[in-house]
C-alpha cells in the first residue's frame, strides 16, 4: 500500500509537470497514461497485489488517480485545439486572394463560333458525330465509288482493329446519320476535327477543321444555295465583297461549285495570299447528289438539297495572321493566350 502510494505520488509530480506544445505531445501522453498498455492501466492491475483489508482504501486512490490523469488529458487537448484555433486567427482574411489565370478561347473555336453564329440565324441547327465512322458513312452513301481515291490508305487513316473503320476525312458523314433518320426537312450545320493521312507542315496537317452545312427540303433550289452563300459572305466578309461561283466537280454533289471572294487582304489588287489574282477560295458546295439521298432513303423526285463545306483553320490563319498551321494544335500557351475569350 505504502508503495502504491509513492508510485501515485511520483507519477502526479511527472504529470503536473507535462506541459504542451502540439497535439502529437498530447496524443503522445494518452497512450502513455490512458492507453491498453497505458500506466493507468498498469498500475489498475497492482490491485491484486494489494492486503484484502486495504483493498477499498487502494481501489479509491487508484481511481482518483485515474480520473486526475483524465482530467490532465481533457486540459491538454483543450489547450492544444486552441493553440491551433490561435494559428488560425492568425490568418488575415482581408488579404487579396491569388488571382485565377483567366483563359481565352482557341482561335480555331473563335472561327468556328462566328461562322456557326452566321448560319444559325438563318435557322441552321448545329449537329455532332463520332470522329471513328464506317465505311459506308464516310464514303459509301456519299456516292464516293469503290475505288475512288479518296479511300485509298495514302489519303485515308484505317483503324487498325477493324478493316471497316476510318477517321472521318469530312463531317459528311453527321449529314448522312442526319438524314437516315428519316426527319425532313433538314436545316443543320455540322462543325467537326476531321483527318487526312498527310504530312505535317506549315501549309498541311493530319487533322483539321471544317463546317459543313446541309438544307433538304421539298423544292431546294440552286438559287437558295447562292443566296444562303450569299448571306453567309456578306456577315462573314462586309458588305463590299465581290463573290463568284466556278463549276466543280465533288461525287457527293451535283452540279458542284467553288466559291471565292475579293482578296479580303489587298481587296482584290494582287497579293501573296490570293497568289496575285484578287480571288481566294473559301468553299465547296453544290446540290446534293440523288443517289446521295436515295442510299439515305430520302425520295430524289419529292425532295432536293444543298450543301457545303469550308475549312476553318484558313480564314483563322488569315483574320489572326497566323503563318503556321502547327501552332493550332501545339497547345503553346504563348501562342494560345494572344486571343480575346470573346466568343
Ligand atoms: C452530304 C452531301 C453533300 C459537302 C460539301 C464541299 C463541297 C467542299 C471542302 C471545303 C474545304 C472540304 O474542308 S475542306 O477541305 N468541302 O468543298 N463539301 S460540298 O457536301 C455534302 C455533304 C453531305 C450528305
Amino acid at each position: 500500500m505504502e508503495q502504491l502510494l509513492n508510485k501515485i505520488e511520483v507519477y502526479k509530480n511527472e504529470i503536473n509537470a507535462f506541459s504542451v506544445s502540439d497535439t502529437t505531445t498530447v496524443e503522445e501522453f494518452r497512450i502513455k497514461w490512458l492507453g491498453t498498455k497505458g500506466i493507468v492501466k498498469e498500475i489498475m492491475g497492482e490491485m491484486k497485489n494489494v492486503a484484502p483489508d486495504k483493498k477499498k482504501e487502494a481501489g479509491q486512490l487508484l481511481n482518483e488517480f485515474k480520473q486526475f490523469v483524465e482530467g490532465k488529458y481533457d486540459e491538454l487537448k483543450g489547450s492544444a485545439d486552441n493553440g491551433q484555433q490561435s494559428t488560425a486567427n492568425t490568418i488575415d482574411l482581408s488579404l487579396p486572394g491569388d488571382p485565377l489565370p483567366l483563359g481565352s478561347r482557341h482561335p480555331v473555336v473563335l472561327m468556328r463560333n462566328r461562322i456557326v453564329s452566321i448560319f444559325q440565324r438563318l435557322g441552321f441547327a448545329v449537329a455532332e458525330g463520332p470522329e471513328i465512322e464506317d465505311d459506308w458513312h464516310n464514303f459509301g452513301a456519299l456516292n464516293l465509288p469503290e475505288h475512288h481515291p479518296a479511300r485509298d490508305m495514302q489519303d485515308t487513316f484505317y483503324v487498325q482493329q477493324n478493316p471497316d473503320w476510318v477517321l472521318r476525312t469530312h463531317t459528311s458523314s453527321v449529314q448522312i446519320r442526319e438524314m437516315e433518320k428519316g426527319k425532313l426537312p433538314i436545316r443543320m450545320l455540322m462543325p467537326g476535327r476531321v483527318y487526312r493521312n498527310e504530312t505535317v507542315s506549315a501549309r498541311s496537317h493530319c487533322f483539321f477543321h471544317q463546317v459543313e452545312g446541309l438544307y433538304i427540303d421539298e423544292n431546294v433550289s440552286f438559287a437558295d444555295l447562292k443566296q444562303t452563300l450569299y448571306f453567309f459572305v456578306k456577315e462573314m466578309y462586309g458588305k463590299d465583297v465581290k463573290v463568284r461561283f466556278r463549276p466543280s466537280y465533288f461525287p457527293f454533289t451535283e452540279p458542284s461549285a467553288e466559291m471565292d471572294v475579293t482578296c479580303f487582304i489587298c481587296g482584290g489588287s494582287g497579293c501573296n495570299i490570293c497568289k496575285k489574282t484578287g480571288w481566294v477560295e473559301i468553299l465547296g458546295c453544290g446540290m446534293v447528289h440523288p443517289n446521295v439521298l436515295s442510299n439515305c432513303g430520302i425520295d430524289p423526285n419529292k425532295y432536293t438539297g444543298f450543301a457545303f463545306g469550308m475549312g476553318i483553320e484558313r480564314p483563322a490563319m488569315l483574320k489572326y495572321g497566323v503563318n503556321d498551321l502547327r501552332l493550332f494544335s501545339e497547345n503553346d500557351v504563348r501562342f494560345l493566350k494572344q486571343f480575346t475569350s470573346a466568343i
